[in-house]
């Protein structure tokens, strides 16, 4: 059987998929690192979107997640969710709602009938979370969803760096 959850190296703007889960902020607004590359690469669709969700709820609190367009995406969605900003004295918290964004942003996918999510490695890059504790709350949050659904047909972990890869492929392997 085919694997149902892998991690490649790349730019998750150019892969092809049924949603693209963004690292983004409370605000919604846009920002730097892979939040910035889907904003610029999707158009102001997708910030049209975020406007009218910040309209209806504020923005997205830390470990939630919101949908909106893919704009001009290889994808029909983009899922924003907001990772932890690290900090070392509060472990477990942090990866309590690392793990709610991987938690909520499948349950959106499923909701929105998404088989294909790539997932970048959230709170790694600004926000400073250890990469390889993000690699292991992600793969085993992500293993333990997929284990109670089967209408996810794939979960991809789209690395921007080969340290992120290969922690990935380290978790993957057990
Ligand atoms: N494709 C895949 N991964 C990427 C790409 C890309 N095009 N660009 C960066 N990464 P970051 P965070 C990787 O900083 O830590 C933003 O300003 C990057 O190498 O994008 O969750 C938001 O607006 C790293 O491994 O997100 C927030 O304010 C990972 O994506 C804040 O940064 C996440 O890095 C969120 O910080």
């Amino acid at each position: 059987m085919q694997e149902r959850i892998t991690a490649v190296t790349g730019n998750i703007v150019a892969l092809a998929c049924d949603a693209i889960v963004n690292a983004a902020n409370t605000s919604l607004l846009g920002g730097g690192g892979v939040d910035g590359a889907i904003h610029r690469f999707g158009g102001s669709e997708i910030l049209d979107d975020c406007r009218k969700i910040i309209a209806k709820q504020g923005g997205c609190k830390t470990g939630e997640a919101v949908i909106t367009t893919a704009g001009k995406l290889p994808a029909k969605f983009v899922i924003h969710t907001v990772g932890p900003v690290w900090n070392a004295e509060k472990q477990a918290e942090m990866a309590e709602l690392l793990a709610n964004c991987y938690k909520n942003s499948l349950q959106l996918a499923v909701e929105n009938e998404c088989k294909i999510v790539h997932f970048p490695c959230i709170s790694t890059g600004v926000y400073k979370y250890p990469k390889h504790l993000a690699a292991e709350v992600a793969v085993k949050t992500v293993q333990a969803f997929l284990a109670e659904n089967d209408t996810i047909e794939k979960v991809v972990f789209v690395c921007f760096d080969y340290t992120n890869f290969r922690y990935y492929m380290n978790f993957l392997k057990g």
